[in-house]
Order: structure tokens, then C-alpha cells, then sequence
């Protein structure tokens, strides 16, 4: 059988389940990386599961999100994290390291192996041939545990590259052309493979910054060959031995296909206020621009900066312009200092930030009121930035340093004719901010700060699972309005009663206090519900409020697991217009719940209308026995 490079490594990785596409298969994860905002919470989980060292054969915790210490909170949990990571078996990257992604793809990952992570963006290290997928912290747990991840075996979208980028059309560009095409729903339970003659001109870093983007499409993840340039990039990293080679084979068979023809293209900016809508940047008048950011696990690579730094050598950033400046990590930021880069960066009038994530979670530079953001980023929902007014764009590197001389969205295209910057043959390889697992850990003590609360837990689904409609919300809500995040609220990630004052405020105030008034209730979404990262705490915290059903037109992958692990309903609406029929504070109950969900398909009645809906369950055996007992961790200990 001819195989594409994904059914290759799903072959050689499945424990449970065939290569059928569609159907639930279970597989064996070589590494995870967690990251601190999620990292807390997956590490409490993992402790709950009573296990002394991680099976994997690397998992790495990363500081990287919680990087503002206004209070003692991110720092308490960072070393929390630290401990945790010492005593069982994990490597622990420290703060100033850089960008989980950013890193990983650096130092750890290795071609043909299966990563999983509690970021939706770990699909980054597909830009080297590893499987990479993002999950909820619960899912990473049980990974670490020796536990299977569960997927829907994906159908493969063949994206062929054809010809070569013309100077000023970048790596960004391809995957905004792939988000324009497929959109922020076109994903679910597929991969992006990528093909053609035009990948042998594109270097590992530009193919991890489309691998990085694809989660915008909701997919499972995406991945490119390991061939000579990720060969050369791994002896560059010294890891050549880490390499494998992967191909698809001539033959292969896939489920859909996108061409996309290099030569043609031009500079793409995803426009407010999400990732797919996207039109070329000729296409834009006169935007005026108050901040520029360049950085995140997206755009931050040693090549990326270096071409910011060529476009702004002897310039000074536009009157009206904050540029802002956030490298992926500790290893690019050090070559940029040693080569004078840096220095051409700060000579233009950049802010240099700290390596992290940053402005990309909200953790400071949110915009002014009103503002305008151009950003190298990967996400511009609204109120992302910390600024709820603000307008987000999203583009290249290029665009983005160029926008910061004129003032104005800019296409680079008249601007760049070509760059004078090599990949590099030796990367400065320094790992000491990386703390190896020592071999017995049992003695060390696991430090927990104050801030760190007991998660909540769910019970065994009752015979009758009945609330009042607490919120009704239209298509594409993210895990951003669920839960969201900024300055002022990551630092309570590891404090769910805390963080649930604040669950789906951008969309409704009220709706904390209607939860806790109505001893908790049901939420009613449209399409897409869940979109965005693969923070748990977007199904913890309304668990905590009372949530034990969710209905909508359809799910986003990470989130819909996320609800199954926590003993939430994902119920869709069988037919859509129903979703018309109700309303807020609507009562609703499932009769007979255990014995409903026994089908594919449940009836709820709607008491206050007099009306029922039927309503479909769409999950396999393995996490109907979840729901049964109330979530994950209760089937473990059951
Ligand atoms: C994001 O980009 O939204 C995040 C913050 O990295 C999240 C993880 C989180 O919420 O902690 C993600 O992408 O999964
Ligand atoms: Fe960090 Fe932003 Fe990447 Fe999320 S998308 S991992 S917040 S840089």
C-alpha cells in the first residue's frame, strides 16, 4: 500500500484502532511539551494519576506565556512547575529560554516521532516530519502516563507548492493563502500535508511557520517531508542524529487537494477579527498603524528577525509606531546580539521584549483604544490584543518591518528586492537554561504556592441532566471568549473558582453570576464552538459553574475533547434551525440521560416552549464510558 508521510507515522505509532479514515485510533506519543499557562493543571492532573516518572521518551515543560510577574502568582507556579518537572523524569526549560514551539523545534524534535502538547500550536514541529498535535492538559497527563492519544483518523489534504516565493512574499503568506482557501472550520479532523517542487525552497523555519498557522484552520495538525533541508537544519541544531528521512510514497492517495502556485503569489494580511479573512495586502488602502509586533511561535526565528533587521538597518520607525520586537527564543536572540542585528533592531527605535510569547496572549503591549495592530502573530480574535476595540492584522515578518517605517500597511513587494542573509550552517547551541531530568526524583519536594487551587470535578452523569439556558452564542466563539486570557488573568490558571468570575465575559458579564444563581445551566453555540487554543480551562471553568451540557451547530477538535474529558455533554443540533427555537433562560432536560446517550442521537425537552429537538452524539465507546463517570480522571479511578 502507498502511503502519505502521516499514514506512515500514524502506522508505525497506532495501538488501537486501523487506518481507516473516519474511525477513533489510538497512538503511542514519544514526546509532549507543556507550556505554563496549561502546564499547571496538566501537571496537577498528571500527579493525580499516582505516576513516579514520565513513559514518554521526552517530555519537556516549557516557561513561556506566564511571563509578567505583577504578583507572586506566575512565579509561584513556575516553580511548581519546576519541582514537578524535577521529580518526575521532565525536562524544564526556564524563563528566558524562549517560545515552547520556538524550542522545541530547535533543540528536541525529531523527525518520523509523535509529539503532543497542551498548546493547540504544537503542530509546529510538523515543519520537521513529526506528528504533531495539541490537546487539552488531560490528554498530555495520560501521554505522559504511558496513556494512547485518541484521534479520528484524519483525511489527508495534499497541498502542493508549486515554483518559487518572489522577494517579499514569505512563508506567511502561504499559510494565509491556505487559511483564505479552506477556512477556520476546513480542518476538522484532517491534515495538512505538504508537497510539491516548491518545498526544496523553503527552509525549516519557513515550513514550522506554516505548520505553526495550520491550527487556524482547526485541523489536526500539518506536516511537511524530512528531507535534506531538515537534514541540514538538524546538523546545524547538532542533531543530525536525530534524522530520518520521510517521504510520501509516489502513489499515495489523498483526500483532497490544494495547488498553490508560489510564483503568484503576493503578500496576504488576515484582516479583524479572524485568522481566515484574508485578502492580499495590494488590495488595502492607506491603513494606518499604531503598533507593530514581531514575534510568536508563528514568526520569531533567527530568519525572520534577521530580515526585520535588514529592512530596519539605518531606519527609525514611523512617529506614530510602537514596534515591538519578542524573539522565539534564547538561541536566536543570541545570535542576533552576537552578529550586530540586534543592534540595527534597536538603533530603528524597537522594543525589544523578553523571549515568550507576549503580546500574542495579551501578556502586556495591548494596543491603544482603537488602535490599530499589525502583528506577525497567528490569532487577531477580538480582544485577544487586551485591547477589545483594537483592530489586529495579521502578516509577515516582512510586511510587518516595513509597515513600521512607512506608518501604513504596506506591501513589501515594492519595497524588498531580495535579502543578503544565509540560513545558518552552525546554530549557537546552548542549552543551559534547559534542566535535564535527574534519574530519582523521589526526593524532591513538589513546591506549591497559594495560588494553586485543587481543579474542580465532575460527577457521574445523573438519570437527569436538565439547567436553564445560561448563554446563547453564535458561530465560531473560541476558547478566547469562553475563557479568556490577558495580563490580569493568566496568572490564575492554576485557580479555576478565581478564573470562572470571568468565563465568557467578552461575550456576556452577566453570565458568571446567571451560572452561579442558577446552580449552573446549559450553553447554546453555533458552529465551530471552541475554536482556538486547547486550554482545558475553557471546559474547568464552566464545570466549576455548573455546566454539564453544551449544544451547538458543530465543535472544534481540542475543545470537544476537552468537554468529554470533563463529563460535559457536546450535543449538536440535528437540525440547525432548531437553535432559532431557544431562548435564554429556557428550561431544558435530558430524560434519561445514561440510557440516552447508550445512541448516537439524544432528545431534550425544552420545558419552557413545550417543544424537544433531537440532538446527535457524535463520540466513540471509549468516551461514552467518560461521560458515564463523570470525565476522565473518575474512569481512570473507577
Ligand atoms: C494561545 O495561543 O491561545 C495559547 C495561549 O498558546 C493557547 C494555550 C493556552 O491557552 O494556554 C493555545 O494555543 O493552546
Ligand atoms: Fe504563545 Fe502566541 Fe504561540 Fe500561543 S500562539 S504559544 S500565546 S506565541
Amino acid at each position: 500500500m502507498k502511503l502519505t508521510i502521516t499514514e506512515k507515522i500514524i502506522k508505525d505509532h497506532i495501538v488501537t484502532g486501523e487506518l481507516k479514515k473516519g474511525t477513533e485510533i489510538g497512538l503511542r506519543i514519544d514526546q509532549t511539551l507543556t507550556q505554563d499557562s496549561t502546564g499547571t493543571m496538566a501537571y496537577l492532573q498528571f500527579e493525580a494519576m499516582g505516576i513516579d516518572k514520565v513513559k514518554t521518551k521526552k517530555s519537556v515543560a516549557y516557561i513561556d506565556h506566564n511571563m509578567l510577574q505583577a504578583g507572586p502568582e506566575n512565579a509561584d507556579d513556575h516553580l511548581y512547575i519546576q519541582t514537578v518537572a524535577k521529580k518526575h523524569g521532565i525536562y524544564f526549560s526556564r524563563p528566558g529560554n524562549g517560545i515552547c514551539h520556538q524550542v522545541h523545534l530547535e533543540r528536541f524534535g525529531v523527525p518520523g516521532d509523535t509529539l503532543l502538547g497542551s498548546d493547540s500550536h504544537t503542530p509546529t514541529c510538523g515543519g520537521i516530519g513529526m506528528l504533531a498535535i495539541g490537546a487539552g492538559g488531560l490528554d498530555v497527563a495520560v501521554a505522559m502516563a504511558g496513556g494512547e492519544y485518541f484521534i479520528t483518523m484524519p483525511y489527508i489534504v495534499k497541498v502542493e507548492l508549486r515554483g518559487k516565493l518572489n522577494p517579499g512574499v514569505a512563508a506567511k503568506d502561504i499559510i494565509l493563502e491556505v487559511l483564505n482557501r479552506a477556512g477556520v472550520k476546513g480542518g476538522l479532523n484532517k491534515v495538512f500535508e505538504y508537497s510539491g517542487d516548491g518545498i526544496k525552497y523553503l527552509s525549516v523555519p519557513e515550513r514550522a511557520t506554516i505548520t505553526n498557522m495550520g491550527a487556524e484552520l482547526g485541523a489536526t495538525t500539518s506536516i511537511f517531508p524530512s528531507d535534506d533541508i531538515t537534514y541540514q537544519f538538524l546538523k546545524a541544531q547538532k542533531r543530525e542524529e536525530d534524522y530520518n528521512e520521510l517521504i510520501a510514497d509516489e502513489g499515495a492517495v489523498y483526500d483532497e487537494e490544494i495547488v498553490i502556485d508560489l510564483e503568484k503569489l503576493e503578500p496576504m494580511v488576515a484582516c479583524p477579527h479572524s485568522p481566515d479573512n484574508v485578502v492580499p495586502v495590494s488590495t488595502l488602502n492607506d491603513i494606518k498603524v499604531n503598533q507593530v509586533a514581531i514575534g510568536s511561535c508563528t514568526n520569531s526565528s533567527y530568519m525572520d528577525l534577521m530580515k526585520v533587521a535588514e529592512i530596519l538597518d539605518g531606519k527609525t520607525v514611523a512617529e506614530d509606531i510602537s514596534l515591538v520586537i519578542s524573539p522565539g527564543s534564547k538561541q536566536v536572540l543570541n545570535m542576533l546580539a552576537e552578529n550586530g542585528a540586534l543592534s540595527k533592531l534597536i538603533a530603528a527605535g524597537a522594543r525589544i521584549l523578553e523571549c515568550g510569547c507576549g503580546p500574542c496572549i495579551g501578556m502586556g503591549q495591548a494596543p491603544s483604544t482603537d488602535g490599530v495592530s499589525l502583528r506577525t502573530f497567528n490569532r487577531n480574535f477580538k480582544g485577544r490584543s487586551g485591547t477589545t476595540s483594537a483592530d489586529v492584522y495579521l502578516v509577515s515578518p516582512e510586511v510587518a518591518a516595513v509597515s513600521a517605517i512607512t506608518g501604513y500597511i504596506t506591501n513589501p513587494i515594492d519595497h524588498i528586492t531580495s535579502f543578503n542573509i544565509e540560513v545558518p550552517k552552525e546554530f549557537k547551541i546552548n542549552d543551559n537554561l534547559i534542566v535535564a531530568p535527574i534519574k530519582d526524583g523521589s526526593d524532591i519536594d513538589i513546591i506549591r504556592g497559594p495560588n494553586i487551587q485543587p481543579f474542580p470535578k465532575s460527577d457521574a452523569l445523573g438519570e437527569e441532566v436538565m439547567g436553564k439556558v445560561l448563554i446563547k452564542v453564535g458561530d465560531d466563539i473560541t476558547t478566547d471568549h469562553i475563557m479568556p486570557s490577558n495580563a490580569k488573568l493568566l496568572p490564575y490558571r492554576s485557580n479555576i473558582p478565581y478564573l470562572a468570575d470571568y468565563c465568557f465575559v467578552p461575550c456576556d458579564p452577566e453570565f458568571p453570576k446567571r451560572a452561579k444563581e442558577n446552580g449552573g445551566g446549559i450553553i447554546i453555540g453555533g458552529f465551530n464552538y471552541g475554536q482556538g487554543s486547547s486550554r482545558e480551562h475553557a471546559a474547568l471553568a464552566p464545570l466549576y459553574l455548573g455546566i454539564r451540557v453544551v449544544i451547538a451547530k458543530s465543535f472544534a477538535r481540542i475543545h470537544k475533547q476537552n468537554l468529554i474529558n470533563n463529563g460535559i455533554l457536546p450535543l449538536v443540533f440535528e437540525n440547525e434551525r432548531d437553535f432559532d427555537c431557544i431562548d435564554l433562560l429556557d428550561e431544558l432536560v435530558v430524560e434519561k440521560a445514561s440510557h440516552q446517550i447508550e445512541g448516537n442521537k439524544v432528545t431534550i425537552k425544552n420545558r419552557t416552549k413545550k417543544e424537544e429537538y433531537s440532538l446527535l452524539l457524535d463520540i466513540t465507546e471509549r468516551q461514552r464510558d467518560m461521560l458515564v463517570a463523570g470525565g476522565l480522571l473518575n474512569l481512570m479511578k473507577s
